[in-house]
């Protein structure tokens, strides 16, 4: 727990949502250091995540190790995160990497398309995405080179901040 934004009060409370979501698993004495990890399918059905377009990539890209399950410091790592006391500068770090789908560190127009998809739930049509897409990497593509590195990318979330919209959630 080094790096949050919650109070001690906060994290015991945390700490009670991941207890009651597998109580048989979840020890509430952590003195003995157990190695405890809950999976993504129990942390995605959380009623702050349940409806979010990009659940699976949020919880895996918290996931220690790779699997998708979250250990408590995760949980808590995603939730502080998450939280709206984190700085735009580190949601954008993680909404960058969610976004880049094929992880090749770039947003291209690909990536684009999809997290456009499941942004507007699919009601777009695909020439409508596909307009959007070239528009908004056309805006903020500062070297030119045709896709979003980070630097276009912080761009991009500063004249459309609905990019960062689905990484703010209230516990
Ligand atoms: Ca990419
Ligand atoms: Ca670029």
């Amino acid at each position: 727990m080094d790096c949050t934004f919650f109070t001690r009060k906060e994290i015991l409370r945390l700490h009670g949502r991941y207890h009651e979501m597998a109580p048989n698993v979840v020890p509430m004495d952590y003195t003995k250091d157990p190695d405890v990890k809950l999976p993504m399918q129990l942390i995605i059905n959380m009623p702050e995540l349940k409806e979010n377009p990009f659940k699976e990539r949020i919880v895996s890209s918290f996931s220690e190790d790779g699997e998708g399950s979250l250990s408590f410091n995760d949980f808590v790592d995603m939730f502080s995160v998450l939280s709206e006391m984190a700085p735009r500068e580190l949601k954008a770090i993680y909404a960058f990497k969610i976004y880049d789908f094929n992880t090749d560190n770039f947003i291209c127009k690909a990536d684009l398309e999809q997290t456009l998809n499941k942004l507007t739930r699919e009601e777009l049509t695909a020439e409508e995405i596909t307009l959007v897409c070239e528009k908004v990497i056309e805006e903020a593509d500062m070297d030119g080179d045709g896709k979003l590195g980070f630097a276009d990318f912080e761009n991009m979330i500063s004249k459309a901040p609905d990019f960062l919209s689905t990484f703010h959630i209230r516990i």
